[in-house]
């Protein structure tokens, strides 16, 4: 006996699907973005290239710095990387207002997208530090691309805010609640109810960047704490990474967190011990592991 709701709407089809078989995916070009790597050192750095427009991003730069972040996590010789904007004007300005419809900002292939919430999230958890190096404007989503960075090192010709409720956009994720954990409640209201624009000193003032630097000296003063970074462990900063977002990230943060300890098990005597046992057909003795207090 068919539901009511099956006798309106028909039985949902239990046909064979027609699989189409997909055997590459495209390898695309870099059209708003610049990639580079200090292969000797272990830094990458993504430029936003779009200076005309102050880098707003549009759902292709969106999508050209995640194949980046995306390269330089699969990278092994990777060990930090750089987020900037191309030129001396601006790190982002955000979404680029020219290409915003209902529904998010529309590509070339009339899809409208609001995939830099993607691209936070992809930020966030890429087990490397990533740092911000901002010269100019870092407004609106271009804000909270540098928040969502791990750290920050400023021009002092550089500018931060959102604009949000000036142009009627929002963002109520990372946006807002991370940004409430770097300056605090309070300021935060203050920086999205108003909308207002803050030099770096005053940035630094409230905990939004780590060091102010005048403009010739920003790329050497960001190289220089990445070089300093790359000299300590690199475990201990990808668990210190995930610890850290855990605390605000919820059953994702412990995700990280918890896929860190694997990594780390997986490497240990004790844990190969079970594998090794699994493929010797053998019982596994865990008897020689020490339960420590
Ligand atoms: C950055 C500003 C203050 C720079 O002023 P300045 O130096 O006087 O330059 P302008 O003459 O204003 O600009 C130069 C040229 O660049 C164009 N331009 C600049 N910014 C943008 C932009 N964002 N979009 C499109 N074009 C931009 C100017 O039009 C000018 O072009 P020409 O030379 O042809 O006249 C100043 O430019 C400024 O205030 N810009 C706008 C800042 C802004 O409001 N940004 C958008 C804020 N909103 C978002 O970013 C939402 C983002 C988003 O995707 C999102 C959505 C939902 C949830 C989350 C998010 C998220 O981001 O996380």
């Amino acid at each position: 006996q068919p539901s009511s709701y099956a006798r309106v709407h028909g039985e949902v089809s239990r046909a064979p699907a027609h699989w189409r078989r997909i055997d590459t995916v495209a390898k695309e070009e870099l059209r708003e973005v610049r990639y580079e790597k200090a292969v000797e050192e272990g830094i990458a750095k993504v430029t936003i290239n779009r200076p005309k427009k102050r880098n707003a991003f549009t759902p292709r730069t969106v999508m050209e710095m995640s194949w980046c972040f995306a390269d330089a996590r699969e990278d092994p010789t990777v060990g930090v990387v750089i987020l900037t904007g191309e030129g001396p004007l601006a790190f982002c300005s955000g979404g680029d207002q020219s290409v915003r419809g209902a529904g998010g900002y529309v590509g070339s292939d009339g899809i409208p997208r609001l995939n830099v919430l993607d691209l936070q999230m992809q930020i966030r958890r890429l087990p490397k530090p990533v740092v911000a190096q901002v010269a100019g404007y870092a407004v609106g989503g271009g804000h909270i691309l540098h928040m969502v960075c791990d750290l920050t090192i400023a021009a002092d010709n550089a500018v931060f805010g959102q604009t949000g409720p000036k142009v009627g956009s929002f963002d109520a994720g990372y946006g807002s609640t991370h940004m409430a954990r770097l300056v605090g409640q309070k300021k935060a209201r203050e920086m999205w109810f108003l909308a207002r624009l803050y030099d770096a000193q005053q940035a630094l003032d409230m905990g939004l960047v780590n060091k102010v630097v005048p403009l010739d000296q920003l790329e050497t003063e960001t190289l220089a704490w990445c070089r300093e970074m790359l000299r300590n462990s690199p475990m201990a900063l990808r668990v210190l990474k995930s610890a850290l977002n855990a605390a605000e990230d919820g059953q994702a943060g412990i995700q990280q967190l918890g896929g860190d300890a694997t990594l780390l098990f997986y490497q240990s005597e004790e844990g190969n011990e079970g594998r090794q046992a699994y493929m010797e057909q053998r019982a596994p003795d865990f008897s020689r592991f020490k339960r420590l207090p």
